[in-house]
């Protein structure tokens, strides 16, 4: 029987609604849902790979362990014993802070890992935890956490409203947004200039998004603190700081002031090699137009200056008046949140450095350390050091710096799990491996990524196919591996009920919403069916839109979202502020000692000369990350992994176009192909990450074919943001040469 199901796409952070045919278990077709209110039928080519990941005959789908004679299949039930075995035995050995946890992107896609992630980090019990925010948006966390007391109190740019737009960073025509959940960004990014709105690129390429820009900036990588700090100094200069209706709820304004002082836009010039008559021009365009919002992305978070920058977007739209205001940059409203009831009076302490990594000393952000450190933590002997690892959805090997090194630690670990699709560059080191459904398995809301959309919105994803009878969703794997750890019996249901009982009193009562319910009776209309389904039913209804546990009301529950199969639109952004901060002051704090360290640091480095010659990365439509390459129709084609040269310097360094060169750095070499371009600005090379699948123990035959070069073999992981820990992916030092026929080989 043919099965028709309306979800939102999980590949990436646009969420958009796609309808899936089904038969059984087989994808028929997947297109863009026309009626979904927030993409309109817009999809990329990578929703197609939906099915050719379903249909992957190199997807794991039964536990697998390894053996002297390769991978061999077992049973849940001994996969679980297995994993409970290895673990509970280093724990036993070394103790609890000898396990470790690294936790994946795609988590932040899968509603379930959302919610029951962090029952298996707690299980755990140790301080080494990791994830991908730490090679991705962390210094956009710190940056909020600072300046509004919460870190998932993340402005967007209100794209449909705006009359000018200065992305940093970013090229969302090709990413299709992040940190800014915005399905069909090309057709909103031309709406803007067909409306007389105008876009301005900052960006070392000639992006995507930069050609079809009123302006493109290029800009030395790296620097776009001295940049933005140029602006904030012309906007103090000319008379242009505007704060408006924030201006009673903002404080530091005259530290800013005396910080910005020393980065007037000639002095910073040299190390931006943006003109100073630009940023003037820049600065002020931003502050004249009607409505603007300043946007920064994955190219200012991963970078030397991350927490600084990230920083500084936001202050430049506050400076501006257009922070929380229509066409600015504002706050989402999710109808489902983490968050319930109203902020904290007087304050959340600030979650960070209150523990620090055991090797470096590096400072962990909410509960995490960053994962520069984690090759370090797993090769130095002593108390605390690394001796067993989960990886949950993660490819580190391939994603984060100096792979080749953690994978060579990853070896010397005593016990590893993976919970994962594939046997990939990162998971052949596992003992074991314990596959989960597939995305169109499984039903999904993204929880994570409402908090971020640029309206405010709900979508509820049904499963569109019947997983196989012997498989397991991420959340249940989750919950089994964390109850022994607990020193609770391997029952997923009676664990489930009880964190359940627990997040229903957390919830019902803190929310002006839900006064006057009563817990029991809030969990008797909830029912019992277990699992991340009935705890979004509880966060809908006890959410801003909710019905507040009463169904003659209007109110969303998840009964009413499953019956809008399209998705709901709630409307466009609405002023939050100053209701929602949460700092101490209950303002808008400007001056902190991260902050000011940081600028203390800027100013210091000033006057030092850049490097020659810096490695940045770059994205690609049909690829996504390291691991949907093996999906054939998402690698044919022309080569992707290419090394982006300018003519004068492929010219200065023997550089021919499509001969293969070798990019080195301090820690590593890589052969690539060369792709001459003047997209890319002089004394600038680009190569997407991701890439690098020819490894040995992989088992991904199409990837293998196409196979690319590992770019974080590069990256290294002494250089990363300080404030942060955030590893530095864009601006690494790199000497480029024509390879030598069968010399310098990608190590391991
Ligand atoms: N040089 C450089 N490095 C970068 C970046 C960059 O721009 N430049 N970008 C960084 C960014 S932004 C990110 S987010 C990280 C990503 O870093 P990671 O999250 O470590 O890597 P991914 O490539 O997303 O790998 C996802 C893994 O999850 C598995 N998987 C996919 N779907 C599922 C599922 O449903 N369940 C389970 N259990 N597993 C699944 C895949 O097989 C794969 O092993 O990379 C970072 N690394
Ligand atoms: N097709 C596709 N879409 C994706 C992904 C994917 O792998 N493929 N990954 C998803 C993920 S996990 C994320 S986090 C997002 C990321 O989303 P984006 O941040 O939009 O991603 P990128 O396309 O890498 O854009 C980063 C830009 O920063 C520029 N850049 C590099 N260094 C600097 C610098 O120092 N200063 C400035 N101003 N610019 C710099 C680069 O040239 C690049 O154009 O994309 C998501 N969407
Ligand atoms: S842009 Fe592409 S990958 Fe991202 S959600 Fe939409 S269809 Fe999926
Ligand atoms: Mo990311």
């Amino acid at each position: 029987m043919i099965r028709k199901t309306h979800r939102a796409c999980t590949l990436c952070e646009a969420t958009c609604g796609i309808v899936v045919e089904a038969d059984g278990d087989r994808v028929l077709s997947i297109r863009g849902d026309e009626d979904d209110p927030f993409s309109r039928g817009y999809i990329c080519p990578k929703a197609h790979g939906l099915k050719g990941l379903q249909e992957d005959p190199d997807r794991i789908r039964r536990p697998i362990r390894r053996t002297a004679n390769g991978w061999q299949e077992l049973s849940w039930k001994d996969a679980f014993a297995e994993a409970t075995e290895g673990l509970l035995r280093v724990r036993r050995e070394h103790g609890p802070e000898s396990l470790g946890i690294y936790l994946g992107n795609p988590s932040a896609h899968n509603l379930g890992t959302m919610l029951y992630g962090r029952v298996l980090i707690r299980a755990l019990g140790s301080h080494h935890r990791y994830t991908a925010t730490s090679v991705d948006q962390l210094p956009k966390l710190i940056s909020s956490a600072l300046l509004f007391g919460d870190q998932v109190l993340i402005p967007v740019p209100d794209v449909d409203r705006t009359s000018h737009l200065l992305v940093l960073g970013a090229n969302p025509l090709v990413s299709n947004g992040s940190l800014m959940t915005a399905p069909g960004m090309g057709k909103r990014l031309r709406a803007l200039r067909a409306r007389g709105g105008r876009l301005v690129v900052v960006d070392p390429r000639r992006t995507e998004t930069a050609a079809i820009a009123d302006r493109h900036v290029p800009i030395r990588p790296g620097t776009d603190a001295y940049f933005l700090f140029a602006i904030v100094h012309t906007l103090f200069a000319e008379g242009l700081v505007r704060l408006g209706r924030l201006e009673p709820f903002a404080r530091g304004l005259e530290s800013l002031r005396a910080q910005a002082e020393p980065f007037a836009p000639e002095r910073v010039q040299a190390k931006t090699g943006i003109d100073a008559h630009v940023v003037r021009t820049i600065a002020r365009e931003f502050a004249a137009a009607e409505s603007a919002a300043c946007y920064g992305r994955i190219g200012t978070c991963t970078q030397e200056f991350g927490t600084l920058t990230s920083w500084l977007v936001d202050v430049v739209n506050l400076l501006t008046g257009n922070l929380d205001r229509a066409g600015g940059a504002m706050f989402s409203s999710p109808a489902a949140s983490f968050q319930y009831g109203e902020p904290a009076r007087g304050g959340k302490p600030l979650p960070y450095g209150r523990f620090r990594s055991r090797v470096r000393g590096l400072p962990e952000f909410s509960g995490e350390l960053p994962v520069v450190a984690l090759a370090e933590e797993i090769e130095t002997p002593g108390d605390a050091q690394v001796r067993g690892l989960v990886t949950v959805s993660g490819n580190p090997v391939l994603s984060t710096p100096d792979g080749a090194r953690l994978a060579r630690a990853l070896d010397s670990l005593e016990f590893m799990v993976a919970v994962d699709i594939y046997v990939n560059e990162t998971t052949r080191h596992a003992d074991l491996i314990l596959p989960t459904t597939s995305p169109l398995e499984h039903d999904n809301y993204d929880l994570l990524l409402y908090t971020l959309a640029i309206r405010n919105v709900a979508k509820y994803s049904p499963p569109s196919l019947e997983p196989p009878a012997d498989a397991k969703h991420d959340w249940e794997i989750l919950l089994a591996l964390a109850a022994p750890l607990l020193g609770l019996p391997s029952d997923v249901a009676a664990l489930d009920d009880s964190i359940f009982a627990k997040m229903v009193d957390g919830v019902v009562g803190r929310s002006s919403a839900t006064e006057g319910v009563s817990a029991a009776a809030a969990k008797r209309m909830l029912g019992d069916e277990i699992g991340p389904a009935r705890v979004l039913d509880l966060l809908l209804r006890a959410g801003r839109y909710g019905d507040q546990f009463d169904e003659r009301r209007e109110g969303l529950s998840l009964a009413r979202l499953r019956a809008a199969e399209h998705g709901v639109d709630l409307g466009p952004l609405a002023p939050r502020l100053p209701e929602s901060l949460a700092t101490k002051s209950g303002a808008i704090e400007l001056a902190h000692e991260i902050v000011d360290g940081e600028v203390e640091r800027l100013r210091a480095t000033l006057g030092e000369s850049a490097a020659d010659l810096v490695l940045i990365g770059r994205r690609h439509l049909r690829s996504n990350n390291s691991w949907m390459h093996n999906v054939p129709s998402l690698v044919k084609g022309p080569e992707r992994c290419t090394l982006l040269v300018h003519p004068s310097d492929a010219e200065r360094l023997g550089l021919r176009d499509g001969a293969p060169a070798s990019v080195r750095s301090r820690v590593g070499t890589v052969q690539v192909p060369v792709a001459v371009s003047d997209e890319i600005m002089p004394g600038v090379v680009s190569l997407p990450h991701g890439w690098g699948h020819g490894l040995e123990g992989s088992r991904l035959r199409v990837a293998a074919a196409h196979p690319g070069a590992p770019s974080n073999f590069v990256a290294d992981p002494e250089a990363y943001d300080r404030a942060s820990g955030t590893a530095v992916l864009n601006g690494i030092p790199v000497s480029v040469a024509p390879a030598r026929p069968g010399g310098d080989p990608a190590s391991t």
